[in-house]
């Protein structure tokens, strides 16, 4: 298997860290052609995006159907329960995620460079980001993890996008975006101080720095 990315995309490091927790090695390898719009790539992945999951002489894309491959594919250990709600909510939440929380955010993204920055927008990406964070929260379980006492799937296709989103809201003065959502607030917490997670944290911390080094 070949995974194609680079690791600053929260969408490829949440599937680095599910195969990680899986004892699987996918560490991201560049991108054919050089580019996410080269012949080479698209005729691999027509969706011109990353993470695509190269399998034999197949390809799959979109980051939470990798992710359930893997697990599929790999289900020894399970990052999912057994039980079919609790399966549902780990997918819940991803989804949320995925088009809620970054979806709804774009405008903080491109704001992020002054000179293309539109306050109207990136106030309502703020009420959009900090409303969808109190939907993830309803739907969460009592911890330490995203829905209970294992780390799994839910927690890996959360973490880099709250990650990479609470770096973001940083420079928008949104110092502590769990304040008043004790669950994710207790969450984050945990992650950070506990392993692997905390050493994923850090590497993955690494990578967006670097990224927002390399575009000054
Ligand atoms: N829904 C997709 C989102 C993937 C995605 O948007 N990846 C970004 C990088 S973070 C990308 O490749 N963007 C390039 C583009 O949209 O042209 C997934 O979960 O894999």
């Amino acid at each position: 298997m070949n995974l194609y990315g680079h690791l600053v995309s929260p969408y490829v490091a949440r599937v680095v860290l599910a195969a990680e927790l899986k004892g699987i090695s996918l560490e991201p390898q560049p991108i054919p052609g050089g580019d996410l719009k080269s012949p080479e790539f698209l005729a691999l992945n027509p969706m011109g995006k990353m993470p695509a999951l190269k399998v034999g002489d197949d390809c799959i894309a979109e980051s939470m159907v990798i992710m359930d491959y893997l697990e599929e594919a790999h289900p020894t250990p399970s990052l999912l329960s057994q039980d079919p709600l609790l399966r549902a909510k780990a997918r819940l939440l991803g989804r949320i995620v995925d088009l809620y929380v970054m979806a709804a955010t774009r405008p903080l993204f491109a704001g992020l460079d002054p000179t293309k920055r539109n306050e109207t927008e990136v106030a309502a990406g703020k009420d959009a980001y900090l409303k969808a964070l109190s939907q993830l929260e309803h739907f969460m379980g009592s911890g330490p993890f995203a829905l209970g006492s294992t780390l799994g799937y839910a927690d890996c296709a959360m973490l880099p996008c709250l990650q990479l989103m609470s770096i973001i809201a940083s420079r928008y003065d949104i110092a502590d975006p769990y304040a008043d959502l004790p669950k994710l607030s207790a969450w984050w917490h945990h992650l950070q101080s506990t392993q692997p997670t905390q050493a994923f944290i850090e590497r993955y911390q690494t990578a967006v720095f670097s990224f927002f080094q390399s575009r000054r």
